[in-house]
């Protein structure tokens, strides 16, 4: 009797717990459908954390984007749609008329082996399933690597040509 009751109590407690404070990693793929690594969305107080770690992808910048829909149809990956853009404004974190709340503030560096990782804290996003910023807005979005840097100013894409890895982004089940 007291294990059955511990365990329906570690149940109920963990399993709405665990969506609202450690948050989601999602699984990028590449083009062709190889492993393009992770990312993970951890609130903290009134931020989101957003941590990327990619492989398989060419040396260089590249601009990291949330867009709008939850789907990565490969190899060019529109189905995902534009840019996350709740607040209607324009693209580029330097864009006086900016910015997207799928922007990021910075590119990803991916060095000579493939691999890179980046760190962002947006106050910008969030995982509350109510609010318009929310990645699991109406149906969830999606993280998007691109085969260029972004120049963060560009109206509406950063220039960053086409799309070289996606992730679906949704509400835990
Ligand atoms: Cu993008
Ligand atoms: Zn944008």
């Amino acid at each position: 009797m007291r294990l059955t009751a511990a365990a329906l109590a570690i149940s109920l407690l963990t399993m709405p717990a665990l969506a609202k404070s450690k948050g989601v990693t999602v699984s990028l793929k590449t083009s062709s459908g190889q492993d393009a690594g992770t990312a993970s969305f951890v609130p903290a107080k009134d931020k989101l954390t957003i941590r990327i770690k990619l492989k398989n992808l060419p040396p260089g910048q590249h601009a990291v984007h949330i867009h709008e829909h939850a789907v990565c149809d490969a190899p060019d990956f529109k189905t995902a749609g534009g840019h996350f853009n709740p607040a209607s404004k324009q693209h580029g974190i330097e864009n006086p008329m900016g910015h997207h709340n799928g922007d990021l503030p910075q590119n990803v560096t991916i060095g000579s082996n493939g691999t890179g990782s980046a760190t962002f804290h947006v106050d910008y996003l969030s995982l509350d399933p109510s609010a318009s910023n929310s990645l699991f807005a109406n149906g969830g979005t999606s993280i998007m690597v691109h085969e260029k840097a972004d120049d963060m100013k560009t109206d509406p894409t950063g220039n960053a040509g086409n799309r070289i890895a996606c992730g679906v982004i949704s509400a835990p089940k």
